[in-house]
Parts: C-alpha cells; structure tokens; sequence
C-alpha cells in the first residue's frame, strides 16, 4: 500500500526544514514503501527548487561495499544534486552550514548533453576526482532503506577536482582521502561497483525509473570508493591515482572571536 500524499509532504516539510535549520529529526514513520520515499525526495527538491536553487546533477550511493556495511544498508540509491551544494575546488566552507558532516571520496562525471529517452547509455564528456559532502538530516545518521532515500541520500554539498577528457580506464586506480594531508581512508575505484564506469548504466535505469532528467552539464556522483570519515575543521583533500585531486577547507566558527 502506498502512503497518502498528505503524509508524504508532512515528511518532506520536516526534512527541509531539518536541512535549512540544521536540526536533526527522528526517523520517518515505518511502512514506507521505496516509491513513497522517492516521491518525499521529489518534495524535497521541489521545496528547494523553489527556493530558487538550481538542478546540477545526480549521485549514487551506497555502490560500494564499504558504504553499504558503514550505513547497513544494501541498495543502490539516487539522490539530487542542486548549485547551492557546489563548492569550488580549494574553496572553504562553513561546517555551520550542517548538523553532522562526513566526507567522501569520489569520481564524478559530466554529462555530454541533454540525455534522452533514445539514449541506452550516459553521453559523458569529462571525469574528475570529486568529495561529496554528506550530512544526514537524521539523528545520529541513524536510518532505513526508505529514510535516507526521502532525505535526498544525505546529500549536501560536493566539490569537482579539474575536469578532464574521458577515455582512460578509470579501474583499479588507487583512492586516498586526506585531512590535513594524513590518510584518513584509502580505497580503489574497483569499490564502486567493481568498476566506477559500471555507475552509469546503474544511474541511467534508477532516473529513467524515477523520471529524473539529466541535462547538458549535470554532473554525476558514482558514489564513495571508501567509508565516509567525519567532516572536521581542517583541509580535505581526495587523490585518485592518475587523475588528481580535490579539496575543501572546512571552517568553523572562531572560538575566540565568535
Ligand atoms: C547516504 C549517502 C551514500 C555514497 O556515496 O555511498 C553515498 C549516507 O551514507 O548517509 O553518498
Ligand atoms: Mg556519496
């Protein structure tokens, strides 16, 4: 049975607002079907889609194992990017900004164009090392299959290291994730699904399913080659062997003068 849509935008306004307060919430009510939690996802980004915020990609999660067995969760998920996730590569950002941040090494690609419903494959034009930023909007990062899909798979911001042409075989390249340039994960692209390339069809089938475009520009997320650390306020920075870097400064308030 599906969940009345009066009690999917109940949850929706209470995730928004979650993520615009920076104020954790309990989980959703049991029950809830994946439908009915991509349906709350949709309101979700509709709410910040009105808000003036910009469409600027998809991500995957839980594509590799580490993930799945840090979060104990096993499906793969889709989650929204938006513009004001963005953050520039070497740029700072205010960990203020969430309630319990955790970054993530990632490879991001760029679509080609406006895909269609022609398309069997993710016209890409570009490939860069990637962080996403994640920040739960559940108490203690605490939740189920059909939670973190309707929280927009705890996305919340993400930073694209220099983009380059596609082509190399991204496979079986080493994955380092550094917080004030000492390894705090380390992992291989293979994690993510075996092959990082192997996203793609995987994103094309759960958007197409799920009606959500992809457009000239967009940028996708494959998802995490290692577990997420915590979010501190200190330099992070992602290596992926071959294919460079990307970092953000994560900032907090100053106790001296704040
Ligand atoms: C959900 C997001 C998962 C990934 O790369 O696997 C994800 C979470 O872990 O809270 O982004
Ligand atoms: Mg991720």
């Amino acid at each position: 049975m599906t969940t009345e849509t009066g009690a999917l935008d109940l949850a929706a306004e209470r995730l928004d607002t979650a993520q615009h307060t920076v104020a954790a919430v309990g989980q959703l009510p049991g029950g809830l079907t994946p439908a009915d939690a991509y349906a709350i996802q949709d309101a979700v980004i509709a709410r910040r889609l009105a808000r003036g915020e910009r469409p600027a990609g998809l991500k995957l999660g839980f594509t590799s194992k580490a993930k799945m067995a840090q979060m104990g969760v096993s499906e793969v998920i889709v989650g929204r990017l938006t513009d004001a996730m963005r953050v520039p590569d070497g740029g700072e950002v205010a960990l203020a900004r969430f309630i319990h941040p955790r970054v993530e090494p990632e490879i991001a690609y760029r679509i080609a164009r406006d895909v269609t419903p022609d398309d069997d494959e993710l016209p890409v034009d570009a490939v860069a090392p990637a962080l996403e930023i994640i920040d739960s909007r559940y108490r203690d990062f605490r939740f189920s299959l059909p939670d973190v899909i309707a929280d927009n798979a705890s996305s919340a911001g993400f930073v694209i290291g220099a983009w380059q042409p596609p082509g190399a075989d991204l496979g079986g390249r080493e994955v380092r994730l550094t917080v004030d340039g000492a390894d705090v994960e380390t992992g291989s692209t293979d994690a993510i699904l075996g092959h990082p390339d192997r996203a793609l069809p995987e994103l094309l089938r759960i958007a197409r399913r799920q009606g959500m475009p992809l457009r000239a520009g967009h940028v996708v997320l494959a998802g995490a080659a290692t577990a997420a650390a915590p979010f501190p306020a200190a330099r992070v920075e992602v290596h992926v062997a071959g294919l460079g870097t990307a970092s953000v400064l994560g900032t907090a308030p100053d106790a001296a003068t704040g």
